[in-house]
């Protein structure tokens, strides 16, 4: 009786997060963030009616068949009824992973918009930083041997390329709302992870690799961007933001921040 009202309470408790609106999901800021949150919310309410669906079952099968001093009768289950709840449910799993996986797919598996803004993203113990090409839309060459943290040049843009004198270099990820960007991801020592909770993306970034990562924000904010991959002592000081903003103020940034680019 004990574990019967434990289990009772978890269930209500279960139940009582499920439906108060404050313990959820932070904000979805782009369309395929709201799209996962349907699906996850389309496949909570499948799996959970089926959950309750079953569970009265049960409650009904122990009430109807209590001991009553009636003789015991004996049943050796129907292999028919197995294959079919079996199957049924099998169906219901692939169809619910089917629908998910085309929303994962058009996110990494697609190709970005070829309007989409750019940005180079290189991360590092403990750091993360961002790299806009210049107004000739092109990124210059890198050279590992120039790496400059301190100098403000953590990319190791190469000084004899003049297509990178006007790159520009920032800790924080700022993108105008609406349009689509394109990240290139890239690790300068170990796997970390860029992870960003409002747009329900989550990536590796792997060492030797340029990982392309695209979305289109859709919502102006400022929303954290820290490492979820444990990357060594420091790990938990790994963090940065980005900044969606009005596409008028983001113009207007990064015109005055390319102004500002000293070359490295
Ligand atoms: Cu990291």
């Amino acid at each position: 009786m004990a574990i019967a009202i434990l289990i009772a309470a978890l269930a209500g408790a279960t139940l009582a997060l499920f439906f108060q609106p404050r313990w959820w999901f932070p904000d979805a800021i782009s369309a395929h963030a709201k799209d996962y949150d349907a699906q996850l919310l389309f496949t909570l309410w499948v799996v959970g009616s089926i959950f309750v669906l079953a569970q009265g079952l049960l409650v009904w099968v122990i009430f109807r068949y209590r001991d009553r001093g009636q003789a015991p009768s004996v049943n050796c289950g129907s292999t028919k009824l197995e294959l079919l709840w079996t199957s049924v449910t099998a169906m219901v799993f692939l169809a619910l992973a089917f629908a998910g996986q085309g929303i994962w797919a058009g996110v990494h598996l697609k190709n970005s918009d070829p309007s989409a803004l750019r940005v180079e993203v290189m991360a590092k113990q403990f750091a993360w930083s961002y790299r806009y090409s210049g107004a000739d839309g092109a990124f210059g060459r890198v050279d590992i041997r120039q790496i400059d943290d301190a100098g403000g040049n953590p990319f190791g843009i190469d000084s004899k390329d003049p297509k990178g004198d006007d790159d520009l270099t920032a800790p924080i990820l700022r993108v105008p709302a609406g349009r689509p960007v394109e990240l290139l991801l890239k690790s300068r020592d170990v796997i970390h992870n860029f992870f960003v909770r409002e747009l329900r993306l989550k990536q590796d970034v792997v060492p030797g690799m340029t990982i392309p990562l695209h979305f289109t924000a859709d919502k102006p904010g400022a929303y954290e961007v820290p490492c979820s991959e444990l990357c060594g002592l420091g790990h938990h000081q790994m963090r940065s933001a980005l900044v969606v903003m009005a596409p008028d103020a983001f113009e207007d940034w990064l015109l005055e921040a390319r102004q500002k680019v000293v070359l490295p």
